[in-house]
């Protein structure tokens, strides 16, 4: 093949978010538009991990993917790169791309030094909707800040980028394809999507412990992929590995436009699991399964269910911390330390104390747990938006966390799984609250505020924060059943390992007795802005924790007025609580 050199110039906003950078679709397919953010991307790494590399190009399957995997392609033999590895049919889920980056070995012995995955995510997909594309580095985790802001400053001085002539390559049949350029060989590997990743979950849990349970007739299972790549997993581990019938999984063949539907695993957009699960207000079809899950279009996500019963992710992150040296093999000499993002509720924190844990609060993002598992502080982690993992890999696991819950399923049943009394999820939670309290949470999310409004009402925020009286003032205008604000701060992390610091994560109103307040830009919409709300209240007494949600009612009130939400946004409601 050919390489030339093509003229382009600099394409605003094409800065990366939390999670890589995601845009409408039309965007992306805008004439240079992904061809200049690769370009950036090539250009910020340093040379040897371009010149002679092997990367992964796969994502989630989403539409426009497949000529995405096609141009980068095109673009990395031009660059130098000797390798191009894609799943069948370019689906990856994000934490596959994680393991094959860390474990797998190609047909000619090569490894993997990064990845470009194709990917927004729990954001739907379709030509109207979102596309994505973040870069991973050789850990296997998303490229650290240092990268993505030389990425985006690339972005803003590119004027060429180079490409191959190269025909479309075959990526539905696996098999090597190789070409000979200027300099050299170039090979794509295409390979199954789900033999690597299949085979580290086998090394991490007790398959034939979670096979005993999901083969009892007490113990129903239902699994919703919401249409999203988690499916090209879900049959091979859950139906053909463990033994769940086919009937227990919903949604599971990938679509380019997941079904028309939200990919996002949350009680709003997981209705059909909802409904099953005897969650829906709606109404149930018969009895509802024991436990159920769901993941988001990548398959980073999940969300956690029993019977009529919501985990959330903060306690779910918790209760696999305290349950994982005795229910997982992977941990069973131990965890190194435990960590969660800022905004997730303290629930972690309080089982890290009692079991005397290493613990770390990042801000908001899977990077940064990844210096922490690199360094070996951190065994298990997790994110109040549906996230979990651990240090088998360098992202969030949404199958990782589906086999943890199970696992303890398993566990707190092995003597008792003949009987006819099953240990149930709710069970398990709420055993975990009376041990060690409960941290009531909801999340208030409103997307797609006008950009300027988000930022103003932030501004106040901060502003008002550095006044505590007066803050107390408000609060206690507006709530007697509320307690008073004794911290305030815009939180600001430095990272333990690297010093490296990333400030303005968020503003934060602590209270006496350890409820919070959290407000945050999101870093991961792709139309206008989206503000979201956590928060959280700690419940000791165990003749409390039994309450439902509504114990935050004066908490929310407080959030709402004291941030004049509908004055700023003029929103009356959230657009989703999670
Ligand atoms: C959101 C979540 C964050 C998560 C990120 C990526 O970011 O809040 O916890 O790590 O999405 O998840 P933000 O900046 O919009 O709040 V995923 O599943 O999109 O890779
Ligand atoms: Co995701």
């Amino acid at each position: 093949f050919n390489v030339s050199k093509v003229e382009t110039k600099p394409i605003d906003g094409q800065k990366p978010g939390t999670s890589g950078l995601r845009k409408k679709v039309k965007v992306f397919t805008q004439p240079n538009y992904l061809h200049n953010f690769v370009q950036a991307t090539f250009n910020a790494l340093s040379a040897d991990k371009v010149r002679g590399a092997t990367l992964v190009v796969s994502g989630d399957g989403r539409y426009y993917s497949k000529d995405a995997i096609q141009i980068i392609t095109k673009m990395a033999a031009a660059n130098g790169v000797r390798r191009i590895w894609v799943g069948q049919n370019g689906l990856l889920s994000t934490p596959a791309v994680s393991a094959v980056i860390r474990e797998r070995v190609g047909v000619d012995g090569s490894k993997a030094s990064g990845a470009f995955i194709l990917t927004a995510s729990h954001n739907p997909g379709g030509p109207h909707e979102d596309f994505g594309i973040k870069y991973n580095m050789e850990n296997g985790g998303p490229a650290p800040e240092a990268i993505t802001d030389k990425i985006y400053e690339n972005t803003k001085t590119i004027k060429e980028y180079l490409i191959a002539d190269l025909p479309d390559v075959d990526i539905t049949t696996t098999g090597v394809t190789s070409f000979g350029g200027p300099e050299g060989k170039f090979d794509v590997e295409v390979f199954d999507s789900a033999t690597d990743y299949v085979k580290l979950m086998k090394s991490i849990f007790d398959f034939e412990s979670i096979r005993k349970l999901l083969s009892s007739p007490k113990f129903t299972f239902c699994y919703d992929a919401l249409h999203g790549v988690a499916g090209a997993y879900a049959k091979r581990i859950f139906v053909e590995e463990l033994g769940a019938q086919e009937s227990s999984l919903l949604n599971c063949t990938p679509k380019e436009d997941f079904g028309g539907g939200h990919p996002d695993p949350n009680l709003t957009y997981a209705k059909e699991l909802v409904a099953r699960m005897g969650l829906s207000k709606s109404g149930t079809q018969g009895e509802p399964p024991e436990f159920g899950a769901a993941a988001d279009g990548d398959a980073d996500r999940n969300m956690i269910l029993g019977k009529r019963f919501f985990v959330t992710p903060s306690d779910s992150v918790a209760i696999i911390a305290a349950n994982a040296v005795d229910a997982i093999p992977y941990f069973s000499s131990g965890l190194k330390g435990v960590a969660r993002s800022m905004p997730t509720s303290a629930a972690l924190d309080v089982v890290a104390k009692s079991l005397k844990l290493k613990f770390f609060e990042v801000p908001t993002g899977w990077k940064f747990f990844g210096n922490l598992m690199d360094a070996g502080l951190c065994s298990v982690c997790g994110e109040e938006s549906f996230g979990t993992g651990s240090d088998h890999i360098r992202e969030k696991d949404g199958i990782w966390a589906v086999l943890a819950w199970l696992s303890i399923l398993a566990y707190k049943n092995k003597d008792t799984l003949g009987g006819d009394k099953l240990v149930t999820v709710e069970d398990i939670v709420r055993q975990h609250w009376s041990t060690y309290g409960r941290h009531y949470y909801t999340r208030y999310d409103y997307e797609n505020v006008d950009a300027d409004a988000a930022k103003q009402l932030m501004a106040y925020l901060v502003k008002l924060q550095s006044n505590l009286s007066e803050v107390n003032e408000i609060v206690s205008g507006i709530s007697n059943d509320v307690s008073k604000v004794v911290h305030g701060d815009e939180f600001e992390y430095k990272d333990p390992v690297d010093g490296s610091i990333s400030k303005h994560q968020g503003i934060r109103y602590l209270f006496e007795d350890g409820s919070r307040l959290v407000f945050r830009l999101s870093g991961t919409g792709s139309e206008g802005a989206t503000i979201r709300l956590y928060i959280e209240q700690y419940e000791k007494d165990p003749s409390k924790t039994g309450r439902d949600s509504q114990a935050l009612a004066p908490l929310v009130d407080v959030a709402l007025k004291l941030s004049k939400m509908q004055e700023f946004t003029g929103r009356s409601a959230p657009t989703v609580i999670t």
